[in-house]
C-alpha cells in the first residue's frame, strides 16, 4: 500500500511524550490487507528545535519510530516543504573524541521488529537542509516519511525551543536505540 496518510500530533508540549500516532486498519481488508497487521507504525514525540538555536539554514528532526510488527522496516527516504532535502544524520565520535554527524550509513534507518528507534540530540536524526524558512517556536510543518512496507507516512512536526519532556521519551523507550546505531 502507497496510499499517502496524512497524521496529526499534537503539538501541545505537554502531551508530545505521550501522543502517538498509528495508520489504523483497513476498513474493507481484501485478501492481500487482510496479512498485514491492523498497526505497523507508531511515530510519536516528534519535534524540530527552532532555527534560533542551530546554524541558520539547517533544522533537526527527533521523533521516535516503533515497529509494532514481526518483520523489519526501513525508513528510506523523508521530504518536507520546510527544506529542499532532508539527510539521516547520526552523531559519532571521531578519533580524537569530538563528537561530529555524518549521515547514516547506506541512507537508511531500519526499525528491528518489534522495536522502537529513538532519534534524539546526540544521536540519530533527521537534518533539514537549506530551510526554505526559518523554523519558529510554536509553529509546525509537514514531513512526508517513506518506509519500504509501510509507504509514505505525512505527519506533522511540531517547532520548540527545547526537548518536549525527553526523560519521558527516553524512559519508555530505553533500549531501542542501541540495535540501531551499531554499525554493519
Ligand atoms: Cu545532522
Amino acid at each position: 500500500m502507497n496510499i499517502r496518510k496524512l497524521i496529526h500530533l499534537i503539538a501541545i508540549t505537554s502531551a508530545l511524550a505521550l501522543s502517538a500516532c498509528a495508520r489504523s486498519a483497513p476498513q474493507t481488508p481484501t485478501p492481500e490487507a487482510a496479512a498485514e497487521p491492523a498497526q505497523s507504525l507508531v511515530i510519536a514525540a516528534a519535534w524540530s528545535r527552532s532555527t534560533a538555536e542551530i546554524e541558520a539554514g539547517t533544522g533537526i528532526v527527533y521523533m521516535t519510530i516503533t515497529n509494532t510488527t514481526d518483520r523489519v522496516e526501513t525508513l528510506v527516504a523523508a521530504k518536507t516543504s520546510a527544506a529542499e532535502v532532508v539527510e539521516f544524520h547520526i552523531h559519532v565520535q571521531d578519533a580524537n573524541g569530538v563528537m561530529r554527524m555524518r549521515m547514516v550509513d547506506g541512507g537508511r534507518i531500519e526499525i528491528p521488529a518489534g522495536e522502537t528507534v529513538i532519534l534524539e540530540p546526540g544521536g540519530l536524526h533527521l537534518m533539514l537542509i537549506n530551510l526554505i524558512e526559518p523554523l519558529e517556536a510554536g509553529a509546525s510543518y509537514p514531513l512526508t516519511l517513506k518506509f519500504e512496507r509501510a509507504g509514505e507516512w505525512t505527519l506533522y512536526v511540531p517547532v520548540a525551543d527545547d526537548a518536549p519532556d525527553e526523560a519521558a521519551v527516553m524512559s519508555l523507550f530505553a533500549g531501542g536505540y542501541e540495535a540501531l546505531t551499531t554499525q554493519p
